[in-house]
């Protein structure tokens, strides 16, 4: 088999337009106009509003390549096209070969005939989604519920339809509360030709049978054969040793073989933080006579279960890997650029790097995005990142007719069977919150009031089809080693929202007003949503706002800020916890500081009810532009305050308190699979460095527990104290090596209400061959140290606490133009007293 990418020599064009620009492919519309200057930076300023006229037309794109004799010598030739945004008519040497309507779908389609030596032509013609949405939308003939996050009327579609969920396309092309709107066109994903005789292998599942002393592995193995006279033979190759050798004869046609074979001694798989995650390759070969075709994948050896068990709570939700249950830390994905082509595969390292170093497991793939690029997956499967996978279905009712019901299954079938091979697939659900937007938000109801009871049914019927049959069934079938989950949140009987049973998208706190600390009882068996906004630093509102917009209620910020309540929701939340901030600057700053603690709040919550809750993802990981949001990294890979905090609150062995009227509890929460002994050392001291009060206690860390170790009555710890000049230190210290194993700091007022000193804090740098140092000593409480620069990288630790008389190391790369001098003028350090001073 041979293969050529056809990425070279693209132009493009709009339909009424008779000049040819440049193209890249993959890529998009808006990514070409931008690099042919035809258009400005669409993040920029208000640029994002006037480029609304490139979804309303039809775009052509054209190759030409060139082919031997030889290359046409093959007995087959097939364009496979990976992925299509959306609407597309495929020319080849002016043949119609394809027409498509489903950006995550794969089409191929055999071409030998068509072409020839020399000059090939292909030509492919994207219709508008918005005109092909409204003509769709204006024949359903009823109106489909869809949420505000489809951005109609920044859109400026004919009276602002909403017309996304007539095209199986990223939803959050249209608009969503954290991402622009700009609906692209374009070839997304490669286009490939490619050539073979004799036979070829289509697909290959290597699935995992049972698990034990040995593996019991199957092939199940897809192969398109012209037939052979002579007899074949398969080759299962483990790590490059062959296991199993079977002869096959083949006939003409498609068929798929199924062949086990075992792997002994196996080494398990682990999620990250429990162990390894062991890859094992596994190769199978083809050969027929000298033809030999071969498909290889990366398989980790591991057992998984979604267990939903009768308990005295109700139902439980958890996951168990490889027979222990696992408490899920992480946070909801989202694509990395609103342009998906242009997300590189550093991009893919560095905000998986960035979930693995603090500490996750879990990441949700988001259903109104994509499914991601294999890389993802791989990456993820490396690095031990389960993943809760949704279907790309979000805060949408969908039509139901036959054709879109096929399309659908075909774009289930495709992308269960891309991505079941990957170790880290942990779960299917069906869609994001669109049950809840059914039962809960009044959709069912405003149907049935405002169109009918019928209309109701019928919209009803197209979820059921979706959601409890087509989906299910493709699981079922193409995969059947993982669970399948209907809607998130929710739980297949139309029950939403309940703290007992299923999984839970929390938003009381943020959408309901409600204080951080509600996240201490609000505690569902998986939590599977929750979270609140921040503003990116400086450095990255600087790449889209001008000093002249530094208020978040210009319009510039205030189109780079998506949420209805946004702004006025992290006003109010600030000035319940922190001094109002002196400047546009501090303001940032402080914003991402509410941020982390907030989901602090609700990280720590959430792990010590592990009896009742396994899970805790907050919204969301990242962002897909420049943009005040929910997200813990911005747009150019910034940590912000909440991704080192995140690190901390999943830290395998985490110190919290729970504050009760008359008392401090101290949990330690165990994630390790291994009892362990410690001493608890809690100090209480003065932000001037004074010890006030210590206690301490040998405790055996029970594994895999959240425990209640140790309480201490408010009265004894404030008796003649100051509670605005004190902080608590709890730290878990090694017995056998006095090292800290973990710790944490509890204040025993509001930050607003405490005075802190002036931290007298210094610093020294030194350089190192590809990394600063930066080494700080306070005098007295350093509260959440932020240091900037303007690098790309981030520091090793930021926004944290220093107590009185101590040292941090902390470090950040360097860039191939970095100096000591030129880092020493870039690098700002400052503390949280800074916002207060004019
Ligand atoms: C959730 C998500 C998104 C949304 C977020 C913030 O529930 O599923 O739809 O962006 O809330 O509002």
């Amino acid at each position: 088999m041979s293969e050529i990418e056809l990425h070279k020599n693209w132009s493009f064009k709009n339909s009424t337009d008779s000049v040819w620009n440049a193209a890249t492919v993959p890529g998009t519309v808006h990514t070409d106009l931008l690099s042919n200057g035809t258009i400005d930076d669409p993040f920029y300023r208000l640029n994002e509003h006037h480029l609304q006229w490139i979804d309303k037309l039809d775009w052509e794109y054209k190759t030409n390549f060139n082919l031997s004799k030889k290359d046409l010598s093959k007995q087959h030739i097939e364009l496979d096209f990976e992925g299509l945004d959306t609407y597309s008519s495929v020319y080849l040497n002016d043949s119609l070969i394809l027409q498509t309507d489903n950006m995550f779908r794969n089409y191929t389609a055999e071409v030998k005939e068509l072409l020839k030596v020399g000059d090939n032509k292909l030509h492919i013609i994207f219709q508008s989604p918005i005109k092909k949405g409204i003509e769709k939308y204006d024949a359903q003939g009823y109106k489909i519920p869809v949420s505000d996050n489809d951005l109609s009327e920044i859109g400026k579609v004919e009276d602002n339809k909403q017309v996304s969920i007539y095209t199986r396309k990223a939803g959050y092309h249209f608009g969503w509360d954290w991402g622009p709107r700009l609906v692209t066109s374009g070839i997304w994903r490669p286009i490939k030709l490619r050539s073979w005789n004799h036979h070829k292998i289509d697909d290959v599942f290597i699935k995992q049978d049972s698990l034990g002393a040995k593996a019991n592995m199957s092939a199940l193995i897809e192969v398109t054969s012209n037939g052979t006279e002579e007899h074949s033979t398969i080759d299962i190759i483990v790590n490059n040793k062959p296991v199993k050798t079977v002869d096959v004869q083949l006939t003409t046609g498609k068929y798929t073989l199924n062949i086990p074979f075992e792997i002994d001694n196996p080494q398990l798989w682990w999620p990250n933080g429990m162990g390894e995650q062991v890859l094992y390759d596994v190769n199978v070969k083809l050969t027929s006579g000298s033809y030999v075709d071969s498909k290889a994948h990366k398989i980790g050896l591991r057992t998984i279960e979604l267990v939903q068990e009768p308990d005295s709570i109700g139902t439980s939700f958890y996951f168990k890997v490889n027979g222990h249950p696992v408490f899920m830390k992480g946070a909801n994905y989202i694509p990395q650029d609103i342009f998906l082509p242009r997300v590189t595969k550093e991009n893919y390292e560095h905000i998986l790097s960035s979930a693995q170093e603090a500490n996750m497991n879990m990441i949700r793939v988001w259903g109104g995005g994509i499914y991601e690029n294999d890389e993802f997956y791989q990456l993820c499967d490396e690095k031990g990142l389960l993943v809760w996978q949704d279907f790309m279905f979000a805060c949408a009712m969908f039509p139901g007719d036959s054709s879109f019901l096929d399309n659908v299954k075909q774009e289930a079938i495709e992308n269960v069977k891309r991505l079941r091979n990957h170790t880290s697939i942990a779960l299917w659900c069906g869609n994001n919150e669109v049950l809840s937007a059914w039962e809960n938000w009044g959709w069912k109801k405003k149907v049935t009031n405002e169109q009918s009871k019928a209309i109701a049914d019928t919209i009803w019927k197209a979820y059921d089809d979706i959601f409890h049959n087509i989906l299910p069934d493709v699981v079922n079938t193409y995969d059947g080693s993982r669970a399948y989950w209907p809607s998130s949140p929710g739980s297949a009987f139309g029950k939403t929202e309940s703290n007992d049973k299923g999984d839970k998208h929390y938003w009381m706190v943020w959408w309901g007003k409600e204080p951080f600390d509600k996240y201490n009882t609000e505690i569902p068996r998986f939590m599977s949503e929750y979270g609140f906004q921040s503003f990116p630093e400086l450095s990255t509102v600087e790449k889209y706002a001008l000093p002249k917009d530094y208020n978040i209620y210009s319009e510039v910020m205030k189109s780079h800020q998506r949420s209805s309540i946004g702004n006025g929701t992290i006003d109010e939340y600030m000035l319940r916890h922190y001094k109002k901030p002196k400047d546009f600057e501090s303001f940032l700053y402080v914003s991402q500081l509410l941020q982390a603690h907030g989901i602090q709040v609700g990280m720590e919550a959430h792990r010590r009810h592990r009896d009742r809750c396994m899970g805790s993802l907050y919204w969301q990981l990242n962002d897909c532009w420049p943009v005040a949001s929910w997200s813990s990294i911005d747009y150019y890979g910034k940590w912000k305050a909440l991704q080192y905090t995140a690190k901390k609150a999943f830290q395998n062995l985490l110190i919290s308190t729970e504050n009760s009227k008359d008392s401090i509890h101290f949990f330690v929460v165990s994630d390790l699979l291994k009892n362990t002994t410690a001493n608890l050392q809690i100090s209480l001291l003065d932000f001037n460095g004074t010890i006030l009060k210590q206690w301490q206690q040998p405790i055996v860390l029970e594994a895999n527990t959240s425990k209640k170790y140790y309480s201490l009555n408010k009265n004894d710890i404030l008796n003649e104290v100051d509670a605005h000049n004190v902080v608590l230190h709890a730290e878990l210290i090694s017995e056998t090596d006095t090292k800290t194993l973990s710790e944490n700091t509890f204040y025993l007022s509001p930050y607003k209400d405490l005075s802190f000193p002036e931290p007298e804090l210094t610093y020294i740098i030194k350089e190192h061959y590809n990394y600063f140092e930066v080494i700080l000593n306070t005098k007295k409480l350093a509260k959440n140290v932020y240091l900037s620069s303007d690098s790309n990288f981030n520091f090793s630790d930021n926004y944290f606490d220093m107590l009185p008389n101590t040292e941090k190391v902390v470090t950040i790369k360097k860039t191939a133009f970095d100096n000591l001098k030129s880092f020493k003028n870039r690098l700002n350090i400052m503390t949280l007293i800074d916002t207060y001073k004019d």
